[in-house]
């Protein structure tokens, strides 16, 4: 089942994530319909917030080589933390909650990500290119913060007159 996706300036995108205490059939349940969500969307990353439910859950699947988006491609990533981050890269960000939009982000280049699975079981990945870049953009959203927000005053104002006009052409 696919869920719908909270766009900015909705105000509940700003709100932190609570941990996640219990790994049950409901969170099961959850966690497959993310993944419905993303993949209609054409995503390679999803956090809970994003279909309005603040716990700290986030999904990724990056494309293989060949452009593949497979389930077996898919990491369920519940109360993440990083550690030992190294390194700056820039990278062209976009985000489902800010349809349309594409700017420039800094963001560490390497990261030790702990985690746990669905069942609970702590896990460990160390992550680099876009899969790190992805982990930090998700991760934001688990703390209320969306990639426009890392913008310079000029590209954040560059952004705000892009997307108004944007919105209203839709209307
Ligand atoms: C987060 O973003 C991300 O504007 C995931 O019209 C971004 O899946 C991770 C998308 C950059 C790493 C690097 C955005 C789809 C998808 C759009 C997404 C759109 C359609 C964004
Ligand atoms: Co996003």
């Amino acid at each position: 089942m696919t869920l719908p996706i909270i766009t900015y300036p909705n105000k509940q995108l700003k709100v932190r994530s609570s941990e996640v205490i219990q790994f049950d059939g409901l969170l099961h349940q959850f966690l497959d319909d993310m993944f419905d969500t993303m993949m209609s969307s054409n995503g390679i990353g999803l956090a809970a917030i994003q279909v309005a439910n603040p716990i700290r859950v986030l999904i990724l699947c990056i494309p293989d080589e060949e452009g593949n988006q497979g389930k077996e491609n898919l990491l369920e990533i519940i109360n993440p933390s990083i550690h030992n981050p190294k390194g700056n890269t820039l990278y062209q960000e976009g985000c489902l909650s800010v349809p349309g939009f594409y700017e420039d982000v800094e963001r560490y280049e390497s990261l030790t990500l702990h985690y746990q699975n669905r069942h609970g079981e702590p896990c460990t990945l160390e992550a680099t290119e876009l899969l790190a870049i992805a982990i930090q953009h998700e991760i934001d959203h688990l703390d209320g913060k969306l990639f426009i927000e890392k913008l310079t005053y000029n590209r954040r104002k560059k952004f705000e007159k892009e997307y108004k006009k944007a919105q209203k052409e839709k209307k």
